[in-house]
């Protein structure tokens, strides 16, 4: 087997509704691939500290506020996954722009508003949108402590990510109501076929 050491490496994301199993594929993507893992919002920045402050519920900020805060979490990350993308390295992102997209217009932004910061940013060569049942999250033990982790809410993201996947390429959603292996199967194939097509410089984001 030979190996091209001209090619640059992968950028791939994985959305998810809350309780959609994200983590464990995540995990699961980051060893089968080799990749480097990034996790947004990266809390350990001062940023990020910030953003973990909000939604734990510990400080109040305007809705624009946070989502400009939650944009500028990546455009901070963004010159590193740039770099390792040329580098040769597949680059695994939980979560992304389209999470800022769908959480911050399900609040009542406008679409638009919401997409603007982001636009440009490295441009994913897959999503994979992990999609959940509230049924199948209620049966998981239900959602967590933190702001948005609720039923009416994770609907109306649900929503908002269904339009991001009229605008975006290179996206496949994911039903994650079935066990880890069974989504598994789908997310490696996917994921282990998007490193093989990879080719031309990064991209920017709705460009
Ligand atoms: N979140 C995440 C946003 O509201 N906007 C963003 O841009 C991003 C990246 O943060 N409930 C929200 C969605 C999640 C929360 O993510 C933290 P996680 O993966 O549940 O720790
Ligand atoms: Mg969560």
């Amino acid at each position: 087997n030979q190996v091209d050491d001209s090619k640059r490496g992968a950028l791939i994301v994985v959305e998810g509704l809350d309780r959609a199993g994200k983590s464990t594929q995540v995990e699961r993507l980051v060893k089968a691939l080799d990749a480097r893992l990034v996790k947004f919002p990266d809390r350990t920045t001062p940023i990020g500290r910030m953003l973990d402050s909000y939604l734990t519920q510990k400080s109040e900020l305007d809705d624009r506020a946070v989502h400009l805060l939650f944009s500028a979490n990546r455009w901070e990350l963004a010159p590193s996954i740039r770099q390792d993308l040329e580098a040769g390295k597949t680059v695994i992102c939980d979560r992304y722009a389209f999470s800022g997209i769908a959480y911050s217009t399900a609040k009542g932004l406008p679409f638009d508003w919401c997409l603007a910061p982001d636009a440009t940013l490295p441009a994913p060569d897959l999503t994979i949108f992990l999609t959940i049942s509230p049924s199948a999250a209620a049966e998981r033990g239900g959602y967590g402590a933190e702001r948005y982790e609720d039923r009416e809410m994770q609907l109306k993201v649900k929503s908002v990510f269904e339009d991001v996947e009229d605008r975006v390429g290179d996206w496949m959603t994911v039903n994650a109501d079935r066990s880890v292996e069974e989504v598994w199967k789908d997310v490696e194939k996917a994921a282990k076929n998007a490193v093989g097509l990879v080719t031309g410089p990064v991209r920017g984001l709705f460009d």
